[in-house]
């Protein structure tokens, strides 16, 4: 094990090295008269937004293109054009983060401040979420541009990220003021937000990143991506859990989905679970700022046991996922996806 470690280790420091120079590429942008001011600016705020996540989507390119090379040692050019695609997914992510948390009103992220939230900064982020977005096809034209598969990356982004907003929009019209109701609330309408807004983007675009690399057609790999936005599902009704169970500190964020009226599992399963009275209480309490509202509403997940509701439906997601991982015929793929899987059950951030 202390060699698999080792190499690991040895994996995550080449992953960060090449961030530094795709960094200093972008600093060095011969299309933009950097003046040092701007330099500067375009320097902290990739440092304040991109590095300081787990890196699983990132590294996830690396690991998976790996084992899809039946887990060939990866020559260094494999090492550094894996993650350059997995720094554009942490380039992706760090560009959704920096506006969905003016979107939600959020304080923290990653242990610090949200970004918007620093006084030199305020809605120059809605700015920098935009710079962040272009870096990408800046990334993948300095190092692809040559490669067969320039024009199937290049779509692939652009595919993704539009599932991505389209995803974001419905989280954000179902909580519109003024149409507050409850009863809209259900799990089907929370499984369209999170596949949308989470899944394709966090799950299905690393492992397809690692595809199209290898040589491979996306369409050949439908199975891949339904198992894959399965498991982003999964992942964000962790995600809706811990905003509301989770410990600040681990997940280094403050959740706001009952402040802000979110279509979360949280509520969508209380409402499923609550008798009459306990549905009067969420239709008074639920999506209001008031700590002592947001106190009720967690009152009452606490008395429905959303905990145990929610160990329960991790369990069997868990088992649901491992059985249709080993129905495909690849074994190499299975170990892809299950070495995905085994990075995110029972997280506690
Ligand atoms: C996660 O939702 C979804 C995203 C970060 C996608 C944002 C997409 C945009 C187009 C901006 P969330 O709000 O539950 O995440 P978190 O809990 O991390 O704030
Ligand atoms: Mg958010
Ligand atoms: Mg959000
Ligand atoms: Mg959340």
């Amino acid at each position: 094990m202390a060699d698999v470690n080792g190499t690991r280790m040895d994996l995550r420091s080449k992953f960060l090295n090449v961030y530094s120079v795709l960094k200093s590429e972008l600093l060095d942008d011969p299309a933009f008269e950097f003046t040092n001011e701007s330099r500067q600016w375009v320097e902290r705020m990739l440092d304040y937004n991109v590095p300081g996540g787990k890196l699983n989507r990132g590294l996830s390119v690396i690991d998976s293109y790996q084992i899809l090379k039946d887990g060939k040692e990866l020559t260094e050019e494999e090492i550094f054009l894996t993650s350059a695609l997995g720094w554009c997914i942490e380039w992706l992510q760090a560009y959704f983060l920096v506006l969905d948390d003016i979107m939600d009103g959020s304080h923290t992220r990653r242990g610090q401040p949200c970004w918007f939230r620093l006084p030199k900064v305020g809605l120059i982020a809605a700015n920098d979420g935009i710079i962040l977005r272009n870096h990408i096809p800046r990334i993948l034209k300095n190092h692809f541009r040559e490669r067969s598969y320039y024009v199937d990356l290049l779509d692939l982004f652009n595919e993704v990220e539009f599932q991505t907003a389209s995803g974001q929009m419905i989280d954000l019209i179902t909580t519109l003021e003024g149409e507050k109701d409850l009863s809209k609330y259900s799990l089907s309408l929370h499984r369209r937000i999170v596949q949308f807004k989470t899944a394709y983007y966090s799950f299905y675009l690393p492992v397809a990143c690692a595809l199209v690399m290898s040589g491979e057609n996306l369409d050949n790999h439908v199975a891949v991506k339904d198992i894959l936005v399965e498991m982003g599902t999964y992942f964000q009704v962790q995600d809706d859990y811990l905003d509301c169970y989770g410990e600040p500190e681990k997940i280094g964020k403050i959740g706001t989905d009952i402040e802000d009226f979110k279509c979360s599992w949280m509520v969508v399963k209380a409402l499923e679970l609550c008798n009459e009275e306990q549905k009067k209480i969420l239709h008074e309490h639920y999506g209001k700022a008031d700590p002592a509202d947001v106190a009720k509403v967690k009152a009452l997940y606490n008395e429905l046991d959303l905990q145990g509701v929610f160990a329960e439906y991790e369990n069997k997601s868990y088992e649901k996922l491992i059985t249709s991982i080993e129905a495909h015929p690849s074994k190499a793929v299975q170990a892809v996806l299950k070495s995905f899987l085994g990075k995110i059950y029972k997280r506690q951030k």
